[in-house]
């Protein structure tokens, strides 16, 4: 006894280093068998050997199934030191004896126990044996392990779980932990660190959509229910940590058509599959379900993504699950009591998964090879044209389900459609763009359809530019003050008015805490190589990668295209004051950030960004070691402002760097832009005739913007009152300067 106690206070002692679940296990959802949906409490080794021999018998377990749990009720007395045995009766043999006859047909053992006092069929809980439990466990080679939730009262949930965990992970044996809360704590919140799956409502009953109510109170959900519960918490699953809608109740009395559907959701849910007939007398029909290796590949697919639901028409659920590879689930789900037929038409199906996977289906563009996951046939083509496809009737609760796989399109993509009509534009003249032009300007701020420039010359410009500091550490508005969702619904319709849409991006730095621009202090430091792979801040900049790329794909039209736009980050590397900048990384150091940030971006959105490569003016030669190449690049910029009577520099340094520039663009066809510039609140009456415009119109340029009216002490564009008014509207009577009229139909 001493003895006992000395190893378990060793263990204890260790576990404060080790408090963390077992890893590796439960990267993909689990897949087995549990006695309680069959068998309740009335089980034995001889249901539990046979069960094990059908497994393999059948060819499920060369399926997947790996498990065999026995649930509740197997439990016997604790011995004089307390080691919980099992029921001599059921089990003549002990549980480790069991163990060996499962590992030994190439399976795992599950057992059952449960945080509180008791478990729910009133046998012995773990409440204080947490870890002698533990430890019984693995000297019975125990391999998974169910927790449930019954006689909890004032236990803390969180704290429970982790006990238990911790418990395990003393015990020195690898055990998938399954937590059974039934959601009342929301364990989503808290327990992936802890288990590998967390219930996350009551149980499932043999019931396509309703609930029953037991007498003493708690309710029984169906599978309409399940998926209710499972949809919103689609962000908290992923390899590893699981939500877990229940055991299947697949050939125990539900119709073909429910039983199909039931598994097809679990595993567009990326769900655990434990099944919960008698695996011993299985239909044929059953068989087919359980065994449809192309889902269990839905549902066990490595990206595991939790799918999503789409679309609702017609009371028809449209679910799609991103795999890895490109791929794509799609289920069409009838929870209706009718057969529906519907005509499908791909292009109400585009969307990008901004929440979890930042992937999507992109119908307008490219083409997916159609397999049916049901009838185990290929479909042919999706199609890319906005009409109709095919009709096709769901039957009352079941499914039509498709595995998409992309297939390679000669399509032009939006990108180069708005290439094209950049390079078309630049025969024509050159555009103007403005800086957050319908946002704010001198003496005003968010009038609905106001702009400086609109109120001047009563047109738009071509180009708005959009700026994104903040968008990477969750601000709800940009570092001008600009509310994100404001800023979408401006680009979307400077999109939709046929307007052109630049985006440029001043991140903080994310490995001082600072804002963009380095101040003294931060000199000294190479935040470029920290957020590179290795670097000590790459994984918060990956999140701020994420949240960019989120806020990116939420441009979208009516349709779920997303806009076109040209976006320039990384801009006036060739100077000191961004931590990018010159004398803060090396030239190879900034490509690969560069291309760091384009491959993420990329992935979620290939088809409609021009990227920009822009300078700041006045560069030294080597800052051509800093462009990330013509593969890369779309559009070469140049960023210059004019300086306080600084006009000869400004003149002789512009046309040094747009020569370079235009050198360099010439070589591969870039476009060039001016992608910023301006003089500080023009206080020159003549300069747009007679600095500016002269000089752009030497180069090829296909637009200039000028940067943003912050207020009466800064600003970049005339206004009705400024000075330089009537000199602006003079540059624009200029056919060859492009204002929004001059371009919506080009
Ligand atoms: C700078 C200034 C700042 C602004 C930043 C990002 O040039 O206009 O006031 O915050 O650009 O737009």
């Amino acid at each position: 006894m001493r003895k006992i106690i000395f190893i378990i206070l060793v263990i204890m002692g260790c576990n404060t280093i080790m408090a963390q679940k077992w890893e590796k296990i439960g990267d993909r959802p689990q897949m087995g068998w549990s006695t309680w949906n069959k068998f309740q409490g009335n089980i034995s080794e001889e249901i539990i050997k046979g069960i094990a021999d059908a497994m393999v018998a059948s060819g499920l377990s060369e399926a997947g199934y790996q498990y065999i749990n026995i649930d509740d009720c197997w439990h016997g007395q604790r011995d004089a030191d307390g080691f919980i045995q099992c029921d001599p009766k059921k089990f003549p043999n002990g549980m480790k004896a069991l163990a060996d006859y499962v590992h030994a047909k190439g399976l795992k053992l599950g057992i059952y126990s449960d945080c509180g006092t008791g478990t729910c069929a009133g046998l012995p809980g773990s409440l204080g044996h947490e870890y002698q439990d533990a430890l019984q466990y693995a000297r019975w080679e125990i391999d998974y392990l169910k927790e449930d939730w019954c006689n909890t009262t004032n236990i803390n949930a969180k704290g429970a779980y982790q006990l238990m965990s911790d418990a395990l992970r003393a015990a020195g044996r690898p055990i998938f932990m399954s937590m059974c809360e039934w959601g009342g704590h929301k364990p989503w919140e808290w327990a992936g660190e802890i288990g590998h799956s967390w219930r996350i409502g009551p149980d499932i009953w043999c019931n396509f959509d309703s609930t029953r109510v037991h007498p003493q109170g708690f309710t029984d959900i169906g599978v309409m229910q399940c998926i209710r519960l499972c949809e919103p918490l689609r962000r908290y699953a992923g390899p590893g940590h699981w939500n877990d809608p229940d055991m299947l109740e697949v050939g125990n009395g539900m119709t073909v058509n429910e039983d199909r559907a039931h598994f097809t959701m679990w595993c567009m849910m990326a769900s655990p599959l434990i099944l919960g007939n008698d695996l011993r007398a299985m239909s044929q029909e059953t068989k087919a379900i359980l065994m449809n290796r192309e889902m269990i590949a839905v549902d066990q697919d490595e990206l595991g993504v939790q799918g999503l639901r789409v679309a609702t028409e017609q009371g028809l659920e449209f679910w799609f699950k991103p795999l890895k590879g490109g791929d794509l689930a799609m289920t069409i789900l009838n929870p209706t009591k009718e057969p529906v037929c519907y005509d499908l038409n791909w292009q109400h199906f585009n969307f990008i998964d901004t929440e979890v996977s930042r992937l999507g289906t992109h119908f307008y563009m490219q083409v997916y090879k159609i397999r049916n996951l049901w009838t185990h046939k290929d479909e042919g083509l999706t199609s890319l044209a906005n009409k109709v496809w095919r009709k096709l009737t769901v039957p009352a609760h079941d499914v039509v389900s498709y595995r998409l796989t992309p297939v390679t399109t000669k399509r032009t993509t939006t990108a180069q459609l708005l290439k094209q009509r950049l390079q078309r534009l630049q025969r024509k003249g050159i555009m103007f763009g403005h800086q957050d032009d319908p946002f704010y300007g001198l003496g005003w701020s968010y009038e609905d359809g106001r702009s400086d420039v609109r109120d001047l010359v009563g047109d738009y410009p071509a180009v708005m530019g959009f700026e994104l500091g903040g968008i990477e550490v969750g601000e709800e508005k940009n570092l001008d003050n600009v509310p994100f969702d404001l800023m979408r619904r401006e680009i979307i319709a400077q999109h939709r008015r046929g307007g052109i849409v630049t985006i440029s991006w001043h991140p903080r730095n994310p490995h001082t805490g600072g804002t963009a621009w380095v101040n003294a202090q931060e000199r000294g430091q190479n935040t470029v190589a920290a957020v590179l792979p290795g670097g000590q801040s790459h994984e918060v900049f990956q999140i701020w990668l994420e949240r960019l790329t989120t806020f990116l794909a939420s441009l979208c039209d009516e349709q779920g295209q997303p806009v076109p736009f040209i976006f320039r980050p990384w801009h006036e590397n060739s100077g000191g004051w961004f931590w990018w900048g010159r004398g803060l990384c090396s030239a190879q150091e900034y490509k690969a950030l560069w291309n760091m940030t384009q491959d993420y971006v990329t992935r979620t959105l290939p088809y409609n960004i021009l990227w920009s490569w822009s300078p700041n003016y006045g560069f030294e030669p080597d800052v051509l070691d800093t462009y990330p190449g013509h593969d890369r690049v779309d559009i070469i910029g140049l960023d210059a402002y004019q300086q306080r009577n600084g006009e000869q520099a400004f003149i002789a340094t512009l046309n040094k760097d747009l020569t370079t520039l235009s050198a360099l663009a010439a070589e591969k066809g870039k476009l060039i832009a001016l992608t910023e510039c301006g003089y500080q609140n023009i206080p020159d009456p003549t300069w747009w005739t007679r600095v500016l415009k002269p000089q752009i119109e030497k180069y090829p340029l296909c637009y200039f913007l000028v940067w943003r009216n912050a207020d009466q002490h800064q600003y970049f564009a005339p206004a009705l009152e400024t000075k330089d008014a009537m000199d602006f509207v003079k540059m624009v009577k200029d056919k060859r300067i492009l204002m929004l009229k001059d371009v919506i139909k080009q």
